[in-house]
């Protein structure tokens, strides 16, 4: 048996890879590795039992490295790759890990505020200038020249704050981080991203209830 892993099916397509952010980052990881992977769609709104039996929590992504058993989490799941196919090597050093950990949180907080006045746009705003000032002393990506396993964490996590700020708040990165939109630029054009990301539609559909609670 080899490796699979099962991810996200976009929201009432249960053929076509969704959005799911954490399910990319596995993806990309694989990609970036070149490890030959079976790659299965769960309807998250239909979870069939065979996928509760091997994610009790039901929750995606769950890997299976060729020896029937199954992880979760993403944070466990690229670890658990990066040590079984250590080359080409994807860590990030720790005093770099976290750079840009907080961007998704504050995202999905400014997503979601009916409040213009609530500081979260400024919070997201910050967070985003702390990456720029990061890359700009020690870019391209976060750990320099090669792209790292925070890269991979991150670049998802840009693409739907890209894609859903834009469609559903007509917001956009400030022009002046060049170093950012430079990162971006460079992460979603890769073949690894493009092969693996979610369609902008199936994005937008799957925040959509989020947005509108
Ligand atoms: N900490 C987890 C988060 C995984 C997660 O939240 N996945 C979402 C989809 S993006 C999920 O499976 N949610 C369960 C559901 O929607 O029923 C990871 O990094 O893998």
């Amino acid at each position: 048996m080899g490796v699979e892993v099962c991810v996200k099916a976009a929201v009432g397509h249960p053929d076509t890879l969704g959005d799911c952010p954490f399910s990319q980052r596995v993806l990309l990881t694989l990609e970036e590795k070149k490890v030959p992977y079976e790659m299965k769609l769960v309807d998250l709104q239909n979870k069939p039992d065979w996928f509760l039996k091997i994610s009790p929590e039901g929750k995606v992504p769950v890997f299976n490295g060729g020896d029937g058993k199954w992880i979760a989490d993403s944070d466990v799941i690229t670890q658990v790759i990066e040590e079984k196919y250590p080359t080409p090597s994807l860590v990030t050093p720790p005093e770099y890990a976290s750079v840009g950990s907080k961007i998704f949180s504050c995202f999905v907080t400014f997503l979601k505020s009916k409040d213009s006045n609530d500081g979260s746009e400024k919070a997201l705003t910050t967070e985003l200038q702390a990456l720029e000032e990061h890359l700009k002393a020690h870019g391209p990506f976060i750990n320099g020249q090669n792209i790292s396993a925070a890269d991979l964490s991150l670049a998802p996590k840009l693409f739907h704050l890209q894609v859903a700020l834009e469609h559903f708040k007509g917001w956009k990165i400030p022009e002046n981080l060049t170093n950012v939109h430079a990162y971006t630029e460079a992460l979603f054009s890769r073949e690894s991203f493009i092969k693996t990301k979610a369609a902008k539609e199936h994005l937008i559909a799957g925040w959509e209830p989020k947005v509108n609670a």
